[in-house]
């Protein structure tokens, strides 16, 4: 399997979930500004979509979307408990966390890299983000992860996409149980592996 990926950028969480999941991968670097692969050719010509994260896999079919790669990984070893077994209530309640951080979370934060956002539009940003993440973090007080005890492919990606607000002006410190989720899934030896593998660790 082929990721194309940009290091901190949503890319990440397929990143975790590959080096969670134990799958051996190849990495080709996106510059998503030029939208051009590290080896120069025009990523456009290889993804029409044109953003990460996008695998191809060894049958040679592509797959684009975040949520429907991370469940894609998760279910290549599902000996790695990183996605309940399909059909299952618990499969929903993951997609359930999934399409929150995809189109609540990673559209609202992620919005805030533009530089051409208007002051008054990112202050209502930066409030509606702290609006989902009063939320979150009630909902994540006292559980270790957010499917439970279990770490699943959510929260590579809620731990991607909170990794943002460090650059986008929003104080994770506010939410003491969110700053703890973050020293927690960081921690984890294969998360770790995956930031090196990215260059965000070292
Ligand atoms: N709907 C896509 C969006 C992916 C996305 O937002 N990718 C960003 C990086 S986080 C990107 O590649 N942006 C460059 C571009 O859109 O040209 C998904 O959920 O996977």
């Amino acid at each position: 399997m082929k990721l194309y990926f940009s290091a901190a950028s949503c890319s990440l969480a397929s990143n975790i979930a590959l080096h969670e999941a134990g799958i051996s991968y190849d990495l080709t670097k996106v510059d998503l500004k030029t939208h051009t692969t590290e080896d120069g050719a025009d990523f456009y010509a290889i993804h029409d979509k044109g953003y990460v994260p996008y695998i191809v896999m060894d049958s040679g079919q592509g797959l684009s979307e975040g949520v429907a790669i991370l469940q894609y990984i998760a279910d290549q070893k599902p000996e790695s408990a990183l996605a309940p077994k399909a059909g299952t209530l618990e499969r929903y309640r993951l997609q359930e966390w999934l399409t929150y951080i995809n189109s609540e979370l990673h559209k609202v934060i992620g919005s805030m890299f533009d530089p051409t956002m208007n002051a008054d539009t990112r202050e209502k940003t930066i409030e509606k983000s702290g609006k989902r993440l009063d939320w979150l973090s009630k909902k994540l007080d006292g559980k270790k992860y957010l499917m439970g005890d279990t770490f699943t492919v959510a929260d590579g990606y809620l731990f991607t996409v909170l990794n943002w607000c460090q650059w986008v002006g929003i104080d994770l410190s506010k939410w003491p149980v969110l700053q703890d989720f973050m020293g927690r899934v960081g921690a984890r030896p294969k998360v770790q592996e995956a930031l090196k593998a990215v260059g965000l660790a070292t």
